[in-house]
């Protein structure tokens, strides 16, 4: 694309899409071509094709198209962050791709290119390794967030590499579960009342919910996980026959971060703490009730709260 960048059409060929759909993103989104070629024609260049393609599949994964173009827009399509140590060749998986992890350490490496390499044997050992040796909060701060997060960038970035988030989700998640059943059958929960675990409807992003809940199984919390995509109805159900202690509700995506459903869960006697966490919950119209966290280690210091453990 040497200089002169693409036409409508070859980018419309390219993505498999209308010229007039290019058009419409471009005026309804702003997010169309940089330039223009001296004939006054428009003209797209590879941060512009790699911004479209994103939104583009974004789109086919269900995505609303104003936000999957804010997304777009957001995202660094050029180089990555300067500030993140690069993990170029080491963790340079069988397609030629690059990961950056925040903070890379040499399991965070490990983990990243077994991931690349689409290694289940390996991404299982060492993510059980972790769970085993520094336990659940330690192993989800210091190497699996840092892991997905990578990911995640390196995927916003250049549109590939699902199947390895699919399968290295799927590793992790069946790694948490595992571990939260295991300690809760080597040290069966202290507490009576639950803690409930729970997506917003239609949030398919779980795994905050199963390291939350590895976490305070490891602490001798009893704990129901009920996953991703939970109704408000299934939601409020399980509140009102398991009387719990504390829900948690996470929102990883603003598509699934409407506040509405939260303020019409059950109420109880005692009442149950609502905890929300995730980075998509829509700011201003949260209920008064619900008790907002940031980290992993703050969801914990909150459900302690609730359950009146210091
Ligand atoms: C794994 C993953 C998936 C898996 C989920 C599997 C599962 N069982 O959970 C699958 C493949 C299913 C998936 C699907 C999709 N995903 Co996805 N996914 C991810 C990924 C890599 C990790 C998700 C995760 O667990 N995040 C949790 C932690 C690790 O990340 P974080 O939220 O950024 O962490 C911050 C805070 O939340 C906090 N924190 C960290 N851990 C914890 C824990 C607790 C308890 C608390 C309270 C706070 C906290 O600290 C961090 C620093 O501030 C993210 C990348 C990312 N950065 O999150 C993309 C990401 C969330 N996905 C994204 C998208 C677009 C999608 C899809 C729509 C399309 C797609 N192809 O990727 C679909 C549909 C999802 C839907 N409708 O719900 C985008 C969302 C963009 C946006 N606008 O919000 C992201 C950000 C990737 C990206 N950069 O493009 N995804």
């Amino acid at each position: 694309m040497a200089g002169v960048g693409l036409s409508v059409g070859a980018v419309a060929r390219r993505l498999g899409v209308p010229p007039s759909t290019l058009r419409t993103w471009g005026r309804r989104y702003g997010i169309g071509p940089s330039r223009h070629s001296a004939g006054g024609h428009r003209r797209y260049d590879d941060a512009d094709v790699a911004r479209l393609e994103l939104m583009n599949r974004l789109i086919l994964d269900g995505v609303p198209p104003e936000e999957a173009a804010r997304s777009a827009l957001a995202t660094e399509t050029g180089t990555l962050p300067p500030a993140i140590p690069s993990l170029a060749g080491s963790a340079k998986g069988r397609g030629g791709h690059r990961l950056t992890v925040p903070d890379a350490t040499p399991a965070t490496r490990a983990l990243a290119r077994a991931a690349l390499a689409m290694d289940t044997p390996t991404m299982r050992d060492l993510i059980g390794g972790a769970l085993r040796r520094d336990g659940a909060e330690r192993a989800w701060q210091e190497l699996l967030a840092p892991v997905l997060i990578g990911i995640g960038d390196r995927h916003a970035a250049t549109g590939a590499i699902i199947e390895v988030e699919h399968v290295l989700s799927g590793c992790i998640q069946d790694a948490l579960a595992a571990e939260a059943a295991a300690q809760a059958a080597e040290t069966p929960p202290l507490t009576a009342r639950p803690v409930l675990l729970a997506c917003a409807p239609e949030e398919q992003h779980s795994l905050p919910l199963y390291a939350l809940g590895a976490a305070l199984a490891g602490e001798r919390i009893s704990v129901r996980v009920l996953g991703a995509r939970v109704p408000a109805r299934a939601l409020g159900e399980s509140m009102r026959r398991l009387g719990p202690a504390a829900v948690f509700v996470w929102s990883q995506t603003s598509w699934t971060g409407d506040p509405a459903p939260l303020a019409e869960l059950p109420g109880s006697r005692p009442p149950a703490r609502l905890i929300i966490g995730g980075p998509g919950w829509e700011d201003g119209r949260l209920p008064a009730s619900a008790h907002r966290v940031g980290s992993l280690p703050a969801a914990l210091a909150e459900v302690r709260a609730a359950l009146g453990r210091a």
